[in-house]
């Protein structure tokens, strides 16, 4: 791995080789790690939500049916927390260059909507929304609605058409992804030319295999994390940091100055 020092970022893997192009397609995969700095906690490592084991397994089927009121308890309690934080200078850049001009898509893992609070319009959630809620019931006609009642005003909430349990519409673990979803951020990724993966651990799938669609389909690859990942092999550049501060200076550098990142 060849390392360059860099006087601006704190540590650099990578040649700086990118050049923007006025067409150039932009594609930015988030995870938890974005939205640590507006509080948003992330699943893994120190003060994760996945310390405690028994959490993992309320965002398993499973689990979160298994007992309702603790699974909606956990799930309103991060209601709580999201209601209150607002997109960091990492989302507004993103927002930034789009509001500039640029072909910028965001794929993201997180379910907290705060890229479109901070003025993103194509994105793509993986992994659904903390703000809406559906039937467990498959048989139910009932459709995904949006709820932003904070905090939830009965636990478990109980579907108004057939009685069953209702559940936030995140995708769980074991549970598949949205079909139209994939092939949605699959068809971008394949077009895109610079690929920006950000706080990510890179290790859950079918989401990290972004990463390796991009590099097969010739992207250029750049990540910005606070720690390298397993993904970090397979990247043009990595940069590490807090991403409220690299992700601003990253897009200042590559566009030469032109727009400014408040
Ligand atoms: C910063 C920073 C700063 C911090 N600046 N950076 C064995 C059994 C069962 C399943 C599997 C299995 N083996 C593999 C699987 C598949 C499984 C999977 O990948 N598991 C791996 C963990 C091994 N995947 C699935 O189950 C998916 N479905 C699927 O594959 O279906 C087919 C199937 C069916 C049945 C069986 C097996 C397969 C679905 C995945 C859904 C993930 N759901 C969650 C919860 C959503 C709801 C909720 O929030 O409660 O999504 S899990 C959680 O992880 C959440 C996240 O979106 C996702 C990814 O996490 P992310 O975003 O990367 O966050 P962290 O915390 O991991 O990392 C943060 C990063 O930020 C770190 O790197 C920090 O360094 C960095 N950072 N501050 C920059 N300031």
């Amino acid at each position: 791995m060849e390392d360059l020092m860099s006087e601006e970022e704190p540590w650099v893997k990578g040649k700086h080789s990118f050049k923007l192009g006025k067409g150039t397609k932009i594609t930015v995969l988030s995870g938890a790690g974005i939205s640590a700095e507006s509080g948003v906690p992330t699943f893994r490592g120190p003060g994760g939500l996945w310390d405690d084991e028994s959490l993992v397994k309320l965002a398993t089927p499973r689990g979160f049916m298994a007992d309702p009121v603790r699974g909606w308890r956990f799930y309103d309690e991060r209601r709580q927390n999201m209601a209150q934080s607002q997109p960091n200078p990492a989302h507004r850049a993103i927002a930034r260059m789009e509001q500039a001009g640029y072909d910028m898509v965001v794929i993201t893992q997180n379910i907290d909507r705060l890229h479109q609070a901070a003025g993103s319009s194509r994105v793509i959630e993986l992994h659904g929304t903390l703000w809406e809620i559906r039937c467990t019931n498959p048989a139910c006609v009932s459709r995904p609605f949006e709820n932003h009642d904070v905090p939830l005003k009965d636990i478990p909430l109980v579907c108004g058409l057939c009685g069953s349990v209702m559940r936030p519409n995140v995708v769980f673990f074991e549970e598949m992804l949205d079909s139209h979803v994939i092939s949605e951020a699959d068809r971008r990724t394949k077009q895109t030319d610079l690929f920006i993966v950000v706080g990510t651990s890179g290790i859950v799938y079918p989401a990290a295999g972004f990463t390796h669609v991009a590099r097969m389909s010739g992207a250029y690859i750049v990540e910005m994390n606070i720690e390298p990942t397993p993904l970090t092999p397979i990247c043009d550049e990595t940069v590490l940091g807090p991403c409220g501060e690299t992700l601003p200076g990253f897009f200042t550098r590559l566009t030469g100055g032109e727009i400014g990142f408040p």
